[in-house]
């Protein structure tokens, strides 16, 4: 088989959801690291990663071995489970149509609410040309929402994975969302059941491998990503927040 190439970001989430998932799977791949720059050859608005996806944003999977190419991580998950998971690794846990429901309901409840709100969270806390209170406020506030609704999920369901019976494709989709919650100025405090599923996560090997294959990347590829880490990018950032971010 040959490697599949996977479209990623440094730092965000979306890309480690599929590179932890082709961990558990097992599945050979290489990685780009774009820049969300307009850059021709280099940014997710650029030129060539348009031929990639018309919608700008990683992750995208380019599959040599059946000339797929597919963008949206939900797509992609959905992708590699059709194609190279006959083994049933990414779940549901069982034959049930119910078993597939809850499956779904859980992605949806992600790729639906929790990103997109912790993603606005990070947007209005970083990135707003104006300070806006009120939107970070909100968005905190629909974050922790979704945070009670997994908490609650967690303790029926044994606590070491988000449906009951083991680790699925649920478990990466979520787990590259709520571990920088701390950059998102969000705390894991009043989440004891969350808290846990994470540690137990960042334990697991296929999720530190793929961890580790975007970091060594990202040094290869974008050094000065590398050495910023979660940090907001300076270079797209509002002055006026720059000047906060760097204090
Ligand atoms: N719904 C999309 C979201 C993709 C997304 O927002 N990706 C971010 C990185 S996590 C991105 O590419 N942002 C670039 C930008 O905003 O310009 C998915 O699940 O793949």
């Amino acid at each position: 088989m040959k490697p599949l190439l996977l479209h990623g970001h440094a730092t965000s989430p979306n890309p480690l959801k599929i590179a932890i998932a082709c961990q558990y799977l097992q599945l050979l791949y290489e990685i780009k690291i774009w820049d969300f720059g307009p850059d021709p050859l280099r940014g997710v608005k650029g030129e060539e990663f348009a031929k990639i996806s018309p919608n700008g944003r990683v992750p995208a999977l380019d599959d040599p071995n059946t000339g797929v190419v597919v963008w949206e991580s939900g797509a992609i998950m959905n992708y590699l489970k059709r194609q190279y998971d006959k083994d049933n690794i990414l779940g549901p846990n069982g034959p049930t149509p119910q078993d597939q429901a809850d499956l779904d309901q859980w992605e949806y409840l992600l790729l639906t609410t929790l990103a997109p709100m912790t993603g606005q969270n990070v947007w209005f806390r970083y990135y707003n040309t104006e300070k806006n209170e009120d939107a970070i406020k909100r968005y905190t506030k629909q974050v922790y929402r979704c945070y009670d609704v997994l908490e609650a999920q967690l303790k029926r369901s044994g606590g070491l994975s988000i449906l009951p019976g083991g680790i699925t494709s649920v478990d990466c989709h979520y787990e590259p969302w709520i571990r920088p919650a701390k950059y998102a100025g969000l705390t894991g405090e009043n989440y004891p059941q969350l808290e846990k599923w994470l540690e137990f996560m960042a334990e697991q090997q296929p999720v530190i491998d793929a961890y580790q294959s975007i970091k060594d990347a990202t040094a290869l590829q974008d050094p000065e990503a590398a050495a910023r880490g979660l940090q907001p990018d300076l270079n797209l950032i509002h002055e006026a927040q720059a000047d906060a971010a760097k204090g």
